[in-house]
């Protein structure tokens, strides 16, 4: 265990070195209920992570996937990435609120994505190379002079969250919701689009029958498509869509609000039951605490879910967990480490607690 530690520290490193921070999903709210995301800045240290709805990525530096790997498995749901330990249960219809990282950079332009894909069986065991992904939404290109106002920006505007809605005749079953900003700063240059897909497992219900036909997360896109090979800085702009076309019905994107979460459960985990319903949350900050069955262990994690100026303050008198990150550049979170661990600052963009 130390020695695949110390080998993602230094992968870290490396890889901190080369680019700022961009961000992840920190998690989704239903219908007012808060999932947490597989965090990968920080789950990634810690020896049991929590089953959760998100998929396991390695982009400890919060970084993408380039173009000239989108023939491969990173482009599916991140790099390396592997199904994540439960799901969450939604209706279909329902509307699902996407929440990012509050770092989310304000040059990276471009458009947001969403994708589900059957998983036929449970999700949590899927071989991402089956899964076939239908669009149910895609927005890009909004309005304004070079270089625009995108489906990114809105995205910022609302908080750093998108809005998505499962189509409301969806078939019931298992799906992967696979969520996406490509980033078009670089893309006037070959091999210089920044692909950031996230994935769920969700169990949708209802009494639905459509089921989309969809295509093989790595013939999503190539990095010669004109919307990957893309100059955000010519006039006028003219943005073709990457991928597949939508589905039949779908729309660019829905209304984009922001949800607050009101309680918070943890991931529906195959054999062992429903989720936990555990504990209500504030507008600024979300205090979770989940115990499950197997890890007799309590976990705090603050999360911040406005955007902004509000939540640069770590909830008063909280300690990070041990495994946790605890400062670096950028960060907003908790300083302090729990009674039996401290804070190691491992380079300038991440300190935790060990
Ligand atoms: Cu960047």
């Amino acid at each position: 265990m130390a020695r695949t530690t110390a080998g993602i520290i230094a992968s870290l490193a490396a890889g901190a070195s080369l680019v700022a921070a961009h961000g992840h999903v920190s998690n989704i709210i239903v219908n007012g209920v808060y999932y947490r995301n597989y965090d990968p800045t920080t789950d990634a240290y810690n020896p049991t992570p929590p089953k959760v709805i998100g998929w396991t990525a390695s982009n400890l530096d919060n970084g993408f996937v380039s173009p000239d790997a989108f023939g491969g498995p990173d482009i599916i749901c991140h790099r390396d990435a592997t199904p994540g330990g439960g799901h969450a249960t939604v209706a279909a219809g329902s509307k699902i609120s996407i929440q990012w990282t509050p770092e989310w950079p304000e040059s990276h332009h471009g458009p947001v994505i969403d994708y589900l894909a059957a998983c036929n069986g449970p999700c949590e065991t899927v071989d991402k190379t089956t899964l076939k992904f239908f669009k149910i939404d895609s927005s890009g290109y909004i309005n304004g002079s070079v270089p625009g106002y995108w489906a990114s920006d809105a995205l910022v505007t609302n908080g750093n969250s998108w809005l998505v809605q499962i189509p409301a005749d969806l078939k019931a079953g298992n799906y992967v919701l696979r969520h996406e900003i490509i980033a078009l700063h670089g893309a006037g240059s070959a091999n210089g689009a920044q692909a950031y897909p996230q994935c769920f497992n969700l169990q949708v219900t209802g009494s639905g029958s459509n089921v989309p036909a969809g295509v093989a997360g790595t013939s999503l896109y190539k990095a010669t498509d004109a919307g990957i090979l893309f100059s955000l800085y010519s006039s006028p702009i003219v943005y073709p869509m990457p991928g597949p076309a939508l589905i039949a019905g779908a729309s660019s994107s829905i209304l984009q609000s922001k949800s607050v979460a009101t309680v918070t459960s943890s991931a529906t985990v195959p054999g062992s039951g429903s989720g936990t319903t555990v504990v209500t949350t504030t507008t600024a900050a979300v205090v979770t605490t989940t115990t499950t069955s197997s890890v007799k262990t309590t976990t705090t994690l603050s999360t911040s879910t406005t955007a902004a100026p509000a939540t640069t303050a770590a909830p008063t008198g909280s300690a990070q967990t041990k495994w946790g990150q605890c400062g670096g550049s950028g960060w907003s979170g908790a300083t302090a480490c729990v009674a039996g661990s401290s804070c190691s600052t491992i380079n300038p963009y991440y300190a935790q607690c060990v």
